[in-house]
């Protein structure tokens, strides 16, 4: 055991195994308890065999020397051969440590960087047929530890690196003490196993991430794998992902966007994917004009050692900083970067999460020459639910496009609510009927966890005995498009046809949609109000060309505590409480916030009220 191995088991306790030296241990006490688990479990090591689930059944038809998984900055690869070996391994891992063979069910919360450890360890958590839980280290210890809490984790798994992270969760004052595994680093090079699907069915396997909504908690949003398997396979036929697919992976990784889009549905399809975390416009700008870097700009992987990117998928945000500081690059690397980006290498770009500005999607693409972004809308509960087309005639300015494949959505008045049928999207006076989007079909959510009623709550009742509708909250108007979804190209598919969906925004005035990443203003609130400085508090979202919508506070202060506050002092009260970009970007302080005779604020009037300086000088900079 080495100097460094021994100092941090000390520090952790006994509550420490390191994955890949599972004999070492800590303390005299934890080895015979740990042999005992062993003998216990040796029947089930297993190391060369996997439960049949779907994700696993395409891994294994995959070419097993192509590369799964780039390391960006290290180079360093993953191949598909390794994969299911490795995951076998840290499954067997996951039951030695727990000490049990049946963890079916079992929430298995885990910090580990965008890497392909994260890859190996959420497929073992579905191996284990557990569910997954995600955590965001950027995440301040109370935030981990209410999802701990609520989420009723049984295990912490966590990588070297946020190992420490790990240890002041679990300092926190936790319901339950979740046993703390501490997962060593794969290198690359795992010999290619051969590994048996058995028929023992998928348990209760998913993965649970957590959002903020109209509440003042995050829910925990339960995602079985036969939901992640549907929404793999709705993409695939809609993005048409292949093994020569080469995606470069900039988002976080507790959210749907970045792991059902960008990991889970590229290793059904056998793509590569290049982890490139956290975002940084100059760095990835870098990696597009690398493999063309060449005397005349040509396509040279051999030469410079580095594929092109063939698919992208991101939040406006990200477009909008790429744009901003392609200006910055000196012209060799901004004529690579626009070669790079042409729709003939870059096959597809992609953007959601939040609604894209046309005047992003036309400076990309003039910059790409041609690459026109393909948007679509989804959302944690339902992955993604209506996408534009492959086809370029298909991705119309502020539309979300159509139902994806296994997706049924339907439009309910706001006002009336009555459902807005096929041929009714206009009332009596030619006016477009605005409705709430509802969606169904295999690729939606079970439920909120441990949360009957606002599962309850979001869901309603169909007149036709086909299962539940959910309530997604946004509202959008279907309308018809001259020349949309009528291409005989080869890419269109059936499910690019008919009327098109336009998002109009959401129906809360108090969910808050920042850099793609979703504030709730009650959430904010509770938090400020438990500050001594704040006496009364509004949330509200604050326009912003740079991130849709900032996240905005109105205070009047507790005169007792404090007569002035700066927003420096605002995030320095709020840092340890709220991930950061729940803060508010800008504070007004005020001495009344008007309200109705209900009490309530009228959020959407205060905004333009208090707020109205903000909605300039915070444009993109395109
Ligand atoms: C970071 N900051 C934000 C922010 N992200 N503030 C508001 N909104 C955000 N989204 C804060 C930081 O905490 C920091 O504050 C300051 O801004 C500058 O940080 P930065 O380093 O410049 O920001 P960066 O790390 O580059 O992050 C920006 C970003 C990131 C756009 C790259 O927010 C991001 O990756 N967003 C994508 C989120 C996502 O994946 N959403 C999908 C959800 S799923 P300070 O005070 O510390 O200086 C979903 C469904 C669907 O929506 O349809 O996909
Ligand atoms: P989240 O809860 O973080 O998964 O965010 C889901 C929400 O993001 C949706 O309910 C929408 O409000 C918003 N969203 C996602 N994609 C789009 C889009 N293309 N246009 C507008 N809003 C979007």
């Amino acid at each position: 055991m080495s100097l460094a191995r021994t100092r941090l088991g000390r520090t952790l306790g006994s509550r420490i195994l390191h994955l890949h030296s599972p004999f070492t241990l800590t303390t005299p006490n934890s080895r015979s308890l740990f042999n005992n688990k062993i003998s216990l479990v040796s029947g089930l090591r297993m190391a060369s065999s996997l439960p049949k689930l779907p994700v696993f059944e395409a891994i294994v038809r995959h070419d097993p020397n192509s590369t799964a998984v780039i390391h960006s900055r290290s180079g360093r690869r993953f191949q598909y051969g390794e994969l299911l070996g490795d995951v076998a391994k840290v499954r067997n891992q996951l039951y030695e440590k727990a000490g049990r063979n049946d963890l079916d069910g079992e929430r298995v919360a885990f910090l580990v960087e965008n890497s392909y450890d994260y890859v190996v360890t959420l497929l073992a958590i579905l191996a284990a047929k557990s569910i997954a839980v995600p955590l965001s280290p950027a995440f301040p210890a109370s935030e981990l530890q209410y999802i701990i809490n609520h989420s009723e984790a049984l295990m912490l798994l966590a990588s070297n690196r946020f190992t420490p992270k790990a240890q002041e969760v679990l300092q926190t004052d936790l319901d339950s003490e979740p046993i703390l595994l501490q997962l060593n680093k794969f290198q690359g090079g795992s010999a290619h196993e051969n590994i048996t699907l058995e028929k023992t069915g998928p348990g209760a396997a998913g993965m649970m991430l957590y959002t903020s909504g109209t509440t003042n908690r995050p829910k925990g949003v339960l995602i079985p794998q036969a939901a992640m398997n549907a929404q793999a396979r709705s993409l695939i036929q809609a993005w048409e992902y292949t093994p020569e697919d080469h995606l470069l992976h900039v988002l976080p990784l507790h959210h749907i966007h970045g792991t059902i889009n960008a990991i889970f549905t590229p290793l059904f399809s056998g793509s590569t994917i290049e982890f490139m975390f956290p975002f940084n416009a100059d760095a990835v700008w870098k990696r597009f004009a690398a493999p063309f870097l060449t005397p005349d700009q040509t396509y040279d992987p051999v030469k410079t050692g580095q594929e092109r990117i063939t698919f992208f998928t991101a939040v406006p945000t990200i477009y909008s900083r790429l744009l901003s500081t392609h200006k910055g690059l000196d012209p060799e690397m901004q004529s690579a970067t626009r070669t790079a980006i042409s729709p003939t290498n870059l096959r597809l770009s992609i953007s959601g999460s939040a609604a894209l500005p046309t005047p992003i999607k036309r400076a990309w693409a003039e910059l790409s020459m041609g690459n026109v972004l393909l948007e679509r809308f989804g959302m944690t509960e339902v992955g993604m639910a209506l996408s534009c087309g492959l086809d370029v005639n298909d991705r119309v300015d502020g539309s979300v496009g159509w139902p994806l494949p296994g997706v049924e959505a339907r439009l309910v008045d706001v006002d009336t609510h009555q459902v807005i049928e096929k041929g009714q999207e206009k009332d009596a006076d030619g006016r477009e009927r605005v409705g709430e989007i509802q969606l169904r079909g295999p690729t939606i959510f079970a439920e909120y966890w441990r949360n009957p009623d606002a599962t309850t709550k979001e869901f309603v009742e169909s007149k036709d005995g086909k299962g539940m509708w959910f309530k997604t909250g946004d509202v959008a108007v279907r309308r018809p498009v001259e020349g949309a979804g009528k291409s005989e190209a080869p890419t269109q598919k059936d499910w690019t046809k008919g009327d098109m969906y336009f998002i109009l925004g959401r129906k809360s005035a108090d969910i808050i949609k920042s850099g793609g990443e979703k504030v709730s203003a009650l959430e904010v609130e509770r938090e400020m109000l438990s500050l001594p400085q704040v006496a009364e508090v509004a949330v509200l979202a604050v326009p912003s060309g740079k991130w849709g919508q900032k996240v905005g506070a109105v205070v009047i202060l507790d005169k007792e505590h404090c007569t002035k506050w700066t927003p420096l002092e605002m995030r320095r009260a709020l840092k340890d409480r709220l991930a950061s970009y729940k803060i508010p970007q800008v504070l007004r302080v005020v001495d009344h916030i008007p309200r109705n005779a209900m009490g309530k604020i009228n959020k959407k009037m205060l905004v333009k009220e208090v707020f109205q300086d903000d909605f300039s000088g915070d444009e993109m900079g395109l």
